[in-house]
This record gives structure tokens, sequence and C-alpha cells, in this order.
């Protein structure tokens, strides 16, 4: 699958491969014809944060979202990874990348491959760019709020990886579900704690921050979920490899416009991979 960023350069998947550089160059293979978006800050600054949002048909959130991302903390940019959407989100995030450069950039993909697929091109990305220190995940939909991220911000200071928990000290913080999915997102947490031990209420949350070192040290490559399951496989490995989690109270609403694309079938997937996370892990294939 190839990738073009925000100027509309097309970049080889490949190209991701060497992460994380110690050199303030641009990553071998990704051709920037100026330096400007995604150079080095002057005098070298490794501090800022990269807010990756995977987006398919969320032409009307987009807009929205981005200056209230942006507002939240001067260290913040923002990474669309778009998967060739319908509706032109695309163009849309091709748009707000002129209008608030350089703090938002676009991962273009050339067809829908799934939410966890998106996130690790994003992840790689970021890991080529030496200056981010902190790496988010975030849903375009409004369902996880801007607001939030100075807390992440302030509690990465103490963790490696901050999970949003929409499950914490006793309550649920979840706006407009239907029972049921509320139901299958509380089953879901709990299966996935049980059968693999993972300390966290909120397993398949995806409002999440990590810190640089917890993704270049995770061997993106092996990750292979892509609908939920992504979510919990991400929190475990970081988990299995030592590093600390926590997790901070969030409230998720559910989306306020364009379509869900949450199905059965990402259901199934979650049901059997936290299975075969955990016996990878007992036969030290992980
Ligand atoms: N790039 C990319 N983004 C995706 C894909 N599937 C979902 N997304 C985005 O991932 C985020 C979460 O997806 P949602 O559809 O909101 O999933 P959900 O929150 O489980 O379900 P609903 O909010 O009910 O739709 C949103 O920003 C989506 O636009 C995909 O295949 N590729
Ligand atoms: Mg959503």
């Amino acid at each position: 699958m190839s990738e073009r960023d925000a100027n509309g350069t097309a970049w080889g998947g490949e190209a991701h491969d060497t992460a994380g550089p110690s050199s303030g160059s641009e990553p071998a293979g990704a051709p920037e014809a100026a330096p400007g978006p995604t150079a080095l800050p002057a005098g070298g600054e490794a501090d800022r944060f990269l807010v990756v949002i995977p987006t398919y048909n969320e032409a009307d959130n987009l807009p929205r979202l981005i200056p209230r991302v942006l507002e939240q903390d001067p260290r913040i940019d923002v990474l669309v990874v778009d998967d060739a959407s319908p509706d032109g989100t695309g163009d849309v995030a091709d748009a707000l990348g002129a209008r608030y450069a350089p703090r938002v950039h676009v991962l273009h993909r050339t067809q829908k491959d799934g939410l966890g697929r998106a996130y690790l091109a994003g992840f790689r990305w970021g890991l080529a760019r030496p200056e981010y220190r902190l790496f988010f995940e975030m849903d375009a939909d409004f369902s996880h709020a801007p607001e939030a991220l100075p807390a992440f911000i302030e509690k990465a200071g103490e963790v490696d990886v901050v999970v949003g928990s929409r499950y914490v000290g006793g309550r649920v913080t979840v706006i407009n579900w239907e029972i049921s999915r509320l139901l299958i997102s509380l089953f879901g947490s709990w299966y996935a704690r049980t059968i693999t031990g993972l300390p966290v209420r909120d397993a398949t949350g995806g409002f999440n921050c990590f810190r640089r070192e917890v993704l270049a040290t995770l061997d993106l490559d092996r990750i292979e979920s892509n609908g939920y399951s992504f979510q919990i496989e991400l929190k475990y490995r970081a988990w299995r490899r030592g590093f600390a989690l926590a997790e901070i109270p969030i409230v998720f609403a559910e989306r306020e416009s364009g379509e869900s694309k949450m199905s059965k079938r990402i259901v199934r997937e979650a049901v059997w991979r936290v299975w075969r996370l955990r016996l990878l892990d007992l036969f030290g294939r992980l």
C-alpha cells in the first residue's frame, strides 16, 4: 500500500520500517521537498506530541475536531491517517493541513484497511521523526473529548502508557450507547482481562497515550489485530514488556455524526485474538 504525505508525495510502506532514527534528518524514502512540516524544530527540541487520528468518512467531523485538538497544548501536532474515504475526508484533511501548517499532517492510504493498520502506519510515521515524545490514539467522531488531552499529558509524566477509561472507579462514563453495545464492551473488557491478565478495566478503549519508548520497543510488525482487538493487543504487549500502565477516567460519547464502522466481525476477531495473544505469550512467542 502506498502512502503520500500532505504534499501529495507518494512513498512506499517500506519507508516506515526503519523506525526511530536518532538524526534530525528526514526519514529515508520520505521525500518532502521543503523542510517545514516535518523538520526538527529549531534547537533540536524533542518534546512534541503526535495525536494520530484514523479516518474513514469523517469529512463533517474533522474540520471541527482539529482546532479543538490543537488548542489543548502548543506541543500537540496531528496526523490524520485516511484510507481513501469516499466522502472526501482526505481532501478535507489536506486543506486542514495547509490551514494549520506545520501542525497538521496527513497520511493517505489507498484503501480501507482497518483501524489497526492505520494506527501502525501513523506510529511509524511519528517514530521516524525524533521530535515526538508522546503518541496519542484518538477517534475522529468526538467520542473522545479533546479537552481530556492535558490530563493524559500530565499522567504520561508518571507512566509509560495512559489508558483513557470508561470504566474506572466503579463508574460507567458512556453517553448515548444502546445497552447492548455497552454490555458487549463491558463483557469484552472483562473477557480480555480474565484471559490475558491485563490489569486494565477498559481493555478495548481507543483513547490512549504511549511514550515514544513503548512504541519504539514493541515490534510493530508483529501486531496482527485490526479491530477492537488491536487496542487490547497494544496494551497487552506493552504490559508484558514491563511498561507501566495507568488508567484515567474519560467520558465516551457516541459519535455525533457520520456512520458507525462497528461490526460483528470486529467483535468475533477480538474473541479469538485474546486467546491467541495469551497462548503466544505462554509459549514465549509474543
Ligand atoms: N483510516 C481508517 N480509519 C478507520 C477505519 N475504520 C474506522 N476508522 C476510524 O477510526 C475511528 C473509530 O472508528 P468508529 O467507526 O468510530 O468505531 P467505533 O467508535 O467503534 O464505532 P462508532 O463510533 O459507533 O462508529 C474513527 O475515527 C473512524 O473514522 C479504517 O479502516 N481506516
Ligand atoms: Mg466511534
